[in-house]
């Protein structure tokens, strides 16, 4: 029997969140392994909240997407959505989160990143690797690197704030400011984090909520497997504080991605983990 996340207690049936993982992008078969085998390895008791972190979160892990086409993404999360469960998505390429967003009718998509994803077009070869999938062709306009510009094209961009964002060109910085995407950039965290969780908090505004972390928006140092390490990243406190933010918005789902399979121990994980189980944590407020 192959291994499932955090120990994979309930069946589909009793829990009330179903993880599936997306093999999106080379090797990330692999490192969704090394995510399931480590999240064996963590206590989901938190000494300084003194709860089980997981206290309203039933989890069952139904394995890996075939993904023969990227709409299987979108049909799994429609499935999950129909039974009124919350989809956990483990990727894989942040491509993901598009797909899964079509999913959905009207959420606010919380973004964790290093990086706006917002580029009309990318030819990158670096993201043509990445986004290799079965054989599917790269497409220039639907990569790592447009998603979330594709994502403006369906939903309404006021409904999108991105969270520890330092990378972008001035085109897709322009495009945050003509189309009223919220961000917070690290050191505005840094400066003041009550300021952002204020803005957090109004932007939330007690609707449902998806929360997608690409684990680059953490910083290089804790987070070493990613494949664009941008310095001056997020650390776990202050993504716990943020967190705290979500209050009883009910969550829709979430997603972690981007984590690269690499020589070095299983840091990124154990913190990816941490952060899915932060979130989960939401469901017992
Ligand atoms: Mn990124």
């Amino acid at each position: 029997m192959s291994v499932k996340f955090l120990c994979d207690l309930y069946t589909p049936g009793e829990a009330n969140v179903i993880a599936f993982g997306v093999p999106l992008g080379r090797d990330s078969k692999k490192v969704l392994r090394s995510l399931r085998e480590t999240s064996d390895y963590v206590e989901v008791f938190d000494m300084d909240k003194k709860i089980n972190l997981l206290d309203d979160a039933r989890i069952s892990d139904v394995g890996n997407l075939k993904l023969k086409k990227l709409d299987e993404i979108t049909t799994t999360t429609n499935n999950i959505l129909e039974v009124k469960k919350i989809p956990l998505i483990l990727g894989g390429g942040h491509l993901l989160t598009l797909y899964a967003l079509k999913a959905f009718k009207d959420v606010k998509l919380v973004v964790f990143d290093a990086h706006c994803d917002l580029k009309d077009d990318c030819k990158d070869k670096e993201i043509m690797r990445l986004d290799f999938i079965n054989g599917v062709k790269f497409n220039p306009k639907i990569n790592d690197a447009t998603w979330l510009r594709r994502a403006c094209e369906f939903m309404n961009p006021k409904n999108i704030f991105l969270i520890g964002v330092r990378s972008c060109n001035e085109f897709e910085f322009d495009f945050i400011e003509k189309n009223g995407i919220s961000y917070a950039t690290p050191n505005q965290i840094k400066k003041d984090i009550q300021g952002v969780k204020k803005r957090l908090k109004q932007f939330i505004d007690g609707s449902e909520v998806y929360i997608s972390v690409d684990i680059d928006a953490f910083d290089p140092s804790i987070a070493p497997k990613v494949d664009l390490p941008e310095p001056n990243g997020l650390f776990l406190n202050e993504f716990i504080e943020l967190i705290e933010a979500f209050g009883k918005s009910k969550l829709a789902g979430l997603d972690l991605c981007c984590i690269k399979d690499l020589n070095d121990n299983q840091r990124t994980e154990f913190l990816a983990i941490r952060a899915i189980l932060e979130i989960l944590s939401l469901l017992s407020r």
